[in-house]
């Protein structure tokens, strides 16, 4: 299990609360498709993802990067139980999506990335230190209930 200390966890909750999960949402789950373009296989129904262009100004790509960033979101609330928080996705995301969790740990690192853009200078070491570790908590809550 993460341990996360108390500087760690105000490190990640002040900088989450100036998060706009709606851009950030869009921005994250569209570089993924871009960057790592075996990931486009889970998301067949969303339409046009033939190029960059097309993939970041996708709105199904948009709502969904919300709808994703929104549920990470629940992390920040439940640092001491990021497994409880998750199990129910884990099994949806196992059971039902087929979603090979190793690509939960390329999400989170995208998502360092694009938060690492949009503070510039305030996302400092230290604060991507305990950012790179609430991703892996939440990548390792998910990938809890896979068999
Ligand atoms: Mg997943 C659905 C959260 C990574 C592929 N994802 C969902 C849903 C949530 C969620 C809340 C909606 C569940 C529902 O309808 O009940 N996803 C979530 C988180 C993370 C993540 C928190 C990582 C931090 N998901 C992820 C990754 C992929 C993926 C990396 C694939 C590369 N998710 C996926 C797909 C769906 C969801 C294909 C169903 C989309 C749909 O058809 O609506």
């Amino acid at each position: 299990m993460v341990h996360f200390t108390a500087e760690e966890k105000a490190a990640v909750a002040s900088l989450w609360a100036k998060v706009n999960v709606e851009v950030a949402g869009g921005e994250v789950l569209g570089r993924l498709l871009v960057v790592y373009p075996w990931t486009q296989r889970f998301f067949d129904t969303f339409g046009n993802l033939s190029s960059e262009t097309a993939i970041m100004g996708n709105p199904k790509v948009r709502a969904h990067g919300k709808k994703v960033l929104t549920s990470f979101g629940n992390a920040l609330k439940n640092l001491d139980n990021l497994k409880g928080t998750f199990s129910k996705l884990s099994e949806l995301h196992c059971d039902k999506l087929h979603v090979d969790p190793e690509n939960f740990r390329l999400l989170g690192n995208v998502l360092v990335v694009v938060l690492a853009r949009h503070f510039g200078k305030e996302f400092t070491p230290q604060v991507q230190g305990a950012f790179q570790k609430l991703a892996l908590g939440v990548a390792t809550a998910l990938a809890h209930k896979y068999h």
